[in-house]
């Protein structure tokens, strides 16, 4: 078989199909490149992906099993794309199979296409029953073309409006998710904007939304079942025990690296390319609450620890909560699919110079003594972060080149990562290498300064473009 594609980076499995009728609530939001298409149309194929590094001189590739848009300009990716639709659209689906055994599409409550044979292509029709988040994925010889990367995340967003209550991502809201959603941007502790409400005098749009999307990657255990004799399923119990229970070996004096997943993805990405990556990790104001749609693909747990705001719990596995839980970590199993909802209320444990939690006072900076500009601030609206760069401003690399190396330090970044701790090192490699993401605070639209206008920062660049000048 020699088909197969090499995926280039595409940003992240930002990646969006929109399918069906016109969604207002999505073509405003220019946060997603969503790409409107009457059908789905994809091909079951399989490519290779470099999975850490992005760079030529020490790639680290994976063999993967993938749903391929058809989409011009859409290129292709593990997972696959983002499929956005509303409540009551029919959807029409085309799926080539191009690969040696059968393939499938299937998504719980809404869609099964049954086996495709290789060479097959069929088409099918299927309405969104019902708004929720779904694991799109194949379910024939479960788990194994699931976790050979064919899978994918579809949101159907709800049809039906509540008169006198906001906007939610539910058809039929729980009492409580309402009153949550009806209390954004006008109560007292969640000022700001409601989920549904944007702002273009902020770049700010409604209904902000993210998938995190996890999965892990074993490039010994894909190759082999890329490898298996044609017209033939890997055996689907072997394929999850070698994945799962594969014994470690001495890869420095072998040679051999062990069939475990080397690589720990959201969205398809890791590290600093899914925790730095503006489509993946919200970067959002004090009062600008969003949706996180978590979801495993895998075969492993994640026990998902996210830092600055504790978030709601408002849908578990297609079941909206009676009493959304308020949860910082929680483990998310193969199969999971959660809403998470993040209130972007104020962190409560901002740190000063006096220490995490104490009262703010004005303070003058510390870090960049002598610095233009630099002033007494508080620590927040974060105008402190934007004013300060370590190493100091001015800072030059050693001896050869003389750059500046001094880094702004904004936007405030929170991590979320993984406290199942196989997923944070990726090939024995630095924590950052492994399954993480975070959400970015780039001000408080409450707090006057911390909407728009940062006047202490630098905007000279040094000579060659890429940092701040000195003084
Ligand atoms: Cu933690």
């Amino acid at each position: 078989m020699e088909r197969r594609d090499f995926l280039k980076y595409s940003a992240g499995s930002l990646a969006a199909l929109v399918v069906g009728s016109e969604m207002p609530w999505l073509m405003e939001s220019n946060a997603y490149a969503a790409f409107q298409t009457p059908t789905l149309n994809f091909t079951i194929t399989d490519a290779m992906k470099e999975m850490v590094t992005h760079n030529p001189f020490n790639d680290a590739r994976c063999y993967f099993w993938i749903y391929k848009s058809n989409t011009p300009n859409l290129l292709p990716e593990c997972p696959g794309p983002t499929i956005f639709t509303t409540e009551g659209d029919i959807v029409t689906i085309t799926l080539t199979n191009n690969l040696d055994e059968p393939h499938s599409l299937y998504i719980p409550g809404i869609f099964s296409s049954g086996p495709i044979a290789p060479l097959a292509t069929k088409t099918f029709r299927f309405r969104a029953l019902r708004a929720g988040t779904y694991l799109y994925y194949d379910n024939l010889n479960a788990p194994v073309n699931r976790v050979m990367g064919l899978h994918g995340c579809m949101i159907v967003m709800p049809r039906a409006t509540h008169p006198g209550h906001k906007f939610t991502p539910y058809a039929a809201p729980s009492p409580a998710v309402q009153k949550l959603f009806d209390d954004f941007g006008t109560s007292a502790h969640f000022p700001g904007l409601s989920w549904e409400q944007g702002d273009p005098a902020t770049d700010t749009p409604a209904f902000r939304q993210y998938v995190w999307l996890c999965h892990q990657a074993s490039p010994i255990l894909f190759a082999e079942v890329g490898n298996f004799t044609a017209g033939l399923d890997y055996p689907a119990a072997q394929f999850a025990n070698l994945f799962n229970n594969d014994p470690y070996v001495d890869t420095f004096n072998t040679g051999i690296m062990n069939r475990k997943p080397h690589f720990f993805t959201i969205s398809g990405q890791s590290g600093h390319f899914a925790h730095n990556n503006p489509f993946l990790c919200p970067n959002n104001r004090v009062g600008e609450p969003v949706i996180i749609r978590v979801l495993n693909a895998g075969l492993q747990a994640h026990s998902m620890h996210i830092h600055a705001n504790h978030v709601f719990t408002t849908s578990i596995n297609g079941v909206v909560q009676e009493n959304p839980l308020w949860v910082d970590t929680m483990t998310l199993y193969p199969l999971d699919v959660w809403d998470w909802t993040v209130p972007y209320i104020r962190p409560p444990d901002i740190p000063n110079i006096r220490g995490i939690g104490k009262a703010d006072t004005p303070l003058t900076s510390i870090t960049n003594p002598g610095i233009p500009g630099s002033v007494p601030h508080p620590v927040w609206p974060p105008t402190e972060e934007l004013n300060t760069f370590l190493p100091p401003v001015g800072t030059l690399s050693g001896g050869l080149t003389g750059i500046d190396i001094s880094c702004q330090l904004s936007p405030m970044c929170y991590p979320m990562h993984d406290h199942s701790e196989h997923s944070q090192g990726a090939q024995g490699g630095n924590y950052n290498c492994g399954l993480i993401s975070g959400i970015n605070f780039t001000g408080d639209r409450n707090t006057a300064g911390g909407v728009t206008t940062f006047p202490n920062v630098p905007t000279v660049h040094g000579p060659d473009g890429t940092g701040p000048a000195a003084g």
